[in-house]
């Protein structure tokens, strides 16, 4: 049966020896291609230059471009000691998502479990998908998270695209989106990320959520929700969650991913969650035995400490208030690396326009650099990101933003060129 698999190397190989050792089992497994985001941060470490940046992977970093641990979260370890056993963590999760006092949580509606940070929750719900309906399909933005591809390409859902952003006005494009929600199939399975979308920094407003809710409604589409900036966009993690609640307020059936990585800087310990709101508690333990059944299968059970932190933190009233200042200084921090990152390239000239770097919100600026222009900064100017131009904004201290502002002045100086004689035909 393997016979087909092998080359042809591999096959005379294995007719001319009799020990099994050289036989080519893995002759035909070619390289895998490299990840866009994770290749950054390879190129990156290569690079002996002291002045290397790492734009890509969106990691916070303080202002000196230090990773950060959360005080919440020192002091979540110096508690955790002799903690045993975990009840609370999803329950607390299943709350910042849907509010503390709504119905959902009192009525136990929501089937959660833990997983393994926001990819892990992703996976388990691709996978759920393709178990209880696995004729459906699975409707992405476009742009989006590069890895969202291979999670649902994994458990083999075949995915589609909605329109989500405009390259031109570097804004949403919400009437090609709202058109995409109409024209597919009634009963779609639609990913949306609910604040902070990665890698546009570009959301839907108040007013549009409560359109494609409604949208939704008619439609009888699912909304799965990849929560893993909360807090990240306006500094609040209510009001990044909103969209959220505006489904549920709208009484949709919603599925939501959520990862401790950045609101907590937990990235090494993988903590997240998964939660499928239903109709009923009944309906939420059939799922949720489902939902761990999968878990069990894949990897058992996840590791123990980080989920520790976070239901610490969260059930604990000073250690959560604590969080939540430090999730604004996070996010401030950002705003105002966004507010100076644009006010340089102002000062050094740049007839480019430069506002979607304050409009767009959250971890990742989308800047518009080409390939060529990515490509550059990395040769020239050790500055890395990934080719779509998206620059993690964590990675952008007091200390390197001239110097990230004069690379990218030097290198969209053709595209400014252009804009000038196109602006001169015009007038
Ligand atoms: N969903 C979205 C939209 C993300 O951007 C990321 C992380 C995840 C899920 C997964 O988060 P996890 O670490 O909790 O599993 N995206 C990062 C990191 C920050 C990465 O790609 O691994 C990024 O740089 O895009």
């Amino acid at each position: 049966m393997y016979w087909r698999y092998l080359t042809r190397a591999a096959r005379r190989c294995s007719v001319h020896t009799t020990s099994s050792r050289t036989v080519g089992w893995w002759d035909h497994v070619a390289p895998a291609a490299k990840d866009p985001i994770n290749g950054v941060t390879e190129a990156f470490l290569a690079d002996p230059s002291p002045f290397k940046i790492n734009l890509g992977v969106g990691a916070y970093r303080d202002d000196k471009g230090r990773p950060v641990v959360l005080q919440c979260v020192r002091e979540a370890e110096a508690k955790i000691a002799g903690s045993e056993f975990l009840t609370k963590m999803v329950e607390e999760s299943v709350k910042l998502v849907y509010g503390k006092d709504s119905d959902v949580v009192k009525e136990g509606r929501s089937a959660g479990v833990q997983a393994l940070s926001g990819t892990g929750a992703c996976r388990l719900f691709a996978e759920f998908q393709r178990r209880f309906h696995p004729e459906s399909h699975i409707y992405f933005p476009d742009p989006t998270w590069s890895n969202h591809h291979n999670i649902w390409r994994d458990a083999q859902i075949p995915e589609r695209t909605y329109h989500y952003y405009d390259p031109d006005s570097k804004s949403l494009d919400f009437a090609a989106l709202m058109d995409d929600i109409k024209n597919a199939p009634d009963s779609s399975f639609f990913l949306f990320h609910p604040s902070a979308h990665n890698p546009t920094g570009v959301d839907p407003t108040e007013e549009q959520w409560r359109e494609i809710s409604y949208q939704f409604k008619v439609k009888g589409h699912f909304p799965f929700f990849d929560m893993a900036y909360q807090g990240f966009a306006s500094g609040d993690l209510d009001k990044d969650a909103q969209a959220i609640r505006i489904f549920l307020e709208d009484e949709h059936l919603i599925g939501c991913a959520q990862s401790y990585a950045k609101s907590m800087g937990l990235y090494g310990h993988r903590v997240g969650c998964l939660s499928i709101l239903c109709v009923d508690s009944k309906q939420a333990a059939a799922i949720r035995s489902q939902i761990q059944q999968i878990a069990r299968a894949m990897y058992g059970s996840p590791p123990v400490h980080g989920i520790l932190l976070v239901e610490t933190i969260l059930s604990d009233p000073n250690l959560k208030s604590l969080w939540i200042d430090e999730v604004k200084i996070m996010a401030d921090r950002i705003q105002r690396k966004r507010t100076t990152l644009r006010q340089n390239l102002e000062k050094l000239g740049s007839s480019l326009n430069w506002e979607h770097i304050t409009n767009q919100l959250g971890m990742f600026c989308f800047s518009g650099l080409t390939p060529y222009q990515v490509d550059r900064l990395a040769k020239e100017f050790h500055i890395y990101m990934t080719q779509d131009g998206r620059i993690s904004m964590a990675g952008v201290t007091t200390g390197n933003v001239n110097y990230l502002a004069n690379a990218i002045h030097e290198v969209t100086r053709s595209e400014q060129e252009t804009a000038k004689i196109l602006c001169s035909i015009s007038v």
